[in-house]
């Protein structure tokens, strides 16, 4: 059998954000694919006394770091329409000039399924790079069956090919394509009767996400898209009160859904029910700052509450083009106000929680040994600076690799 023995780390085993123990000294050993045992040095069994140990050097060891929300998967560029804002366009002068999601949805209908895979590959490498072991990925730049089937393909050939695990979200309704243009209801139909069933018969789906928002998708149309995701047994969450107060984060809850994303307009009512369902606040930092808000998600009541927060990358072309886990991790903490245990519980713990996952996101016997080793002294360190990559070594269940840097 195949024994690991880590040592010489400090290890942040990261129970929740009030749980944050730090042992000195510590060990964790790795059979095959999970973490066997954790402890002090002079605890250590016999058993692993002599099996093959690699040295910490003294680093900190925490638990992979875990991307619960990204559009990783698009072609075309967006950066003619961040230099048209920058000249003074209006959003509606580059939506009318065929800007917007709807143009990324052009280019990725386009895109062959290995371009596509190429773009993304890129972009998931610059994650792993950072010390992330799991992310989500979305589709939604296809809303039509085809492009939305090539982009899951894509997501779980990712998964198949690179040292991390994979979490597939449809999100046909993301926004309304052109082909169904006044005709909203009818578009969800379609998404309901035809795009779901299809990509569910590939196994493309992990779970089911809708953007409900004014210029997205109403909270009935929402409800219908729940209550087919239900009807198939599947997991929901909501990009929910992002521009204005829908009330979707209520009814992501009372559909059990896994997560709320975004969130700067949630209500009082909305994290009630949050906090009654442990729904997960999946907190966005890069497109509250790409799209400069000042609107910020409700911290202190959630915190009250005690919902757990997640933090991640929104990774998409048009409102957080950033595929820099740790510069996150440094925004939660500047532009939120978290504490740096909330942030990084924000993107393991925790954001194993939002996307359903039981077997990973902590340091401790059983886990998947999916671990990130550290040239630091203090977790704080991770979300203090960035643009120095401090990721010395990871391991992807129990497959050890080195960072590109
Ligand atoms: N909310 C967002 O911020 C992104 N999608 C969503 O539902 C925007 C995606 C894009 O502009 O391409
Ligand atoms: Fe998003």
């Amino acid at each position: 059998m195949s024994i690991q023995v880590i040592h010489n780390v400090r290890v942040a085993a990261i129970a929740d954000a009030s749980d944050f123990a730090l042992t000195d000294d510590a060990v964790v050993v790795i059979e095959q694919q999970n973490i066997a045992w954790v402890g002090p040095i002079h605890q250590l069994p016999d058993t692993y006394q002599h099996a093959e140990r690699f040295d910490g050097g003294g680093g900190v060891l925490t638990p992979g770091l875990i991307d619960c929300h990204t559009h990783l998967v698009w072609a075309g560029s967006r950066a003619n329409e961040f230099s048209m804002r920058l000249h003074g366009a209006s959003y509606e002068e580059i939506a009318a000039a065929g800007g917007g999601i709807l143009s990324t949805v052009k280019a990725t209908r386009a895109a062959s399924e290995d371009e596509l895979f190429d773009l993304a590959l890129v972009r998931a490498k610059a994650l792993i790079d950072q010390g992330v072991t799991e992310i989500e990925i979305k589709s939604g730049y296809g809303l039509e069956l085809e492009t939305e089937l090539k982009q899951l393909r894509v997501a779980r050939r990712l998964g198949e090919t690179l040292p991390l695990k994979v979490h597939t979200t449809f999100l046909a309704a993301h926004a309304l394509p052109i082909e169904y243009k006044d005709d909203a209801d009818g578009y969800i139909d379609y998404v309901c009767e035809r795009m779901l069933p299809a990509a569910l018969k590939e196994g493309l789906v992990d779970a089911v996400d809708v953007f409900c928002e004014r210029i997205g998708f109403s909270r009935a149309q929402t409800e219908k898209v729940f209550m087919t995701a239900k009807s198939f047994n599947l997991p929901v969450k909501l990009h929910a009160e992002q521009l204005s107060d829908q009330d979707g984060a209520k009814l992501v809850a009372d559909y059990q859904g896994l997560s709320a994303d975004h969130l700067e307009y949630l209500s009082d009512a909305g994290i009630a029910a949050m906090a009654k369902a442990g729904t997960v606040a999946v907190l966005l930092p890069g497109a509250f700052y790409f799209l400069r808000e000042t609107k910020y998600p409700p911290i202190t009541q959630l915190r009250e509450a005690g919902v757990p927060i997640a933090i991640a990358t929104d990774a998409n072309p048009g409102s957080s083009p950033i595929h820099q886990a740790q510069l996150m991790l440094h925004m939660a903490c500047t532009l939120f106000r978290l504490t740096p245990e909330e942030a990084l519980a924000g993107m393991t713990v925790n954001a194993a929680k939002a996307l359903g996952s039981q077997t990973s996101g902590q340091i401790k016997a059983g886990m998947q040994a999916n671990l990130a080793l550290w040239d630091i002294h203090q977790p704080a360190e991770l979300c203090y600076q960035f643009g120095v990559n401090p990721l010395q070594a990871r391991w992807f269940q129990g497959r050890f690799s080195r960072p590109n840097k």
